[in-house]
């Protein structure tokens, strides 16, 4: 029987079929094995358990369109990033990280700024100029439910990862979407920050057509599988400048003749992303020194 994997914990994996129906499935030893570890967003094939109801084992897995390390979920049409305009503070440097991984797995992004109730008119302003020339920009108060029909038109229809920081909305956005009854949880009033609610990935299928994977919260990343060489053309305002450097070689640093350093002083490159450019490559060689 063919189906779609929703939800694992604890080395269960829960399969929702054709009809609708769920089933708890242990995976055939053969992809551990292998190194093959069923993902959140598997297109699957299940053999029933003929003595139970819901049980089955998991017996193949179809091709993937792509694939997430972390959060670790595959066959992702569309990255939603979500970031708070406040509770917690946005992070441009988070941003960015979450778009290189949606540029590297060749899915769409979309940027959602939540929280618009709690933000200033500066913070907003900031977020269009850095990112309404590079990628859609929506702006929530999900709350009280502004932006959300925009943004269920925008999502019609995908397959979309909820991706972004502890406490920015994701559950919350999630059930305003569709009231899916996804848990939210409240920021702590100490740290300013979000208390980890989700703890485990889950897709909700949509009526409006398509279907959401709540993730939990991520600020920290493992270092990117991308090469040096790679991730200038994960930043697109950047790819765009390909080749016009003076060395073919230009990490876009410190070399001389370099166009896009140049293109970041006259502000056609907002400097914030090449901040975070600059932080990712060093982070990359840094690691790559290591390694010998
Ligand atoms: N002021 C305001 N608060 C909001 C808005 N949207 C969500 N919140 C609140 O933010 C808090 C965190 O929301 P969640 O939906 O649990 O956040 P999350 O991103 O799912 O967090 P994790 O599951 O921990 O990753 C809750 O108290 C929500 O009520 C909004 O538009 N405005
Ligand atoms: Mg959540
Ligand atoms: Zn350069």
């Amino acid at each position: 029987m063919k189906g779609l994997l929703v939800k694992g914990i604890a080395g269960f994996y829960y399969v929702k079929t054709e009809d609708g129906k769920v089933y708890e499935c242990k995976a055939r030893g053969i992809f551990k094995k292998e190194g093959i570890t069923p993902t959140i967003g598997d297109e699957v094939e299940i053999e029933p358990l003929p003595d139970a109801e819901d049980e089955a084992v998991l017996e193949k897995i179809y091709p993937r369109k792509n694939i997430f390390i972390r959060p670790p979920i595959c066959n992702v049409d569309t990255l939603i990033i979500v970031t708070a305009a406040a509770k917690p503070d946005p992070s441009f440097q988070i941003i960015d990280r979450f778009l290189v991984m949606a540029e590297e797995a060749g899915t769409e992004a979309i940027i959602c700024v939540n929280k618009i109730d709690l933000a200033s008119d500066e913070i907003l302003a900031k977020f269009r100029e850095i990112y309404e020339p590079l990628y859609p920009l929506h702006f929530l108060c999900t709350k009280q439910g502004e932006g959300i029909k925009e943004l269920k038109e925008a999502l019609a229809g995908r397959r979309c990862a909820l991706a972004g920081p502890s406490g920015v909305g994701k559950s919350t956005l999630v059930n305003k979407l569709e009231n899916v009854g996804a848990e939210t949880g409240k920021i702590s009033e100490r740290t300013g920050r979000g208390k980890q609610t989700t703890r485990h990935t889950e897709i909700f299928e949509m009526e409006y057509g398509g279907m959401i994977f709540d993730t939990p919260g991520f600020t920290s990343f493992e270092v990117l599988e991308a090469d040096e060489q790679d991730l200038p053309h994960f930043y697109p305002e950047i790819a765009k400048l390909s080749g016009r450097c003076r060395y073919d070689n230009c990490r876009h640093l410190k070399e001389p003749g370099c166009i896009v350093r140049e293109a970041v002083k006259n502000g056609e490159i907002h400097i914030s992303r090449y901040r975070s450019y600059v932080g990712q490559i060093q982070e990359i060689i840094e690691k790559e020194k290591n390694r010998y």
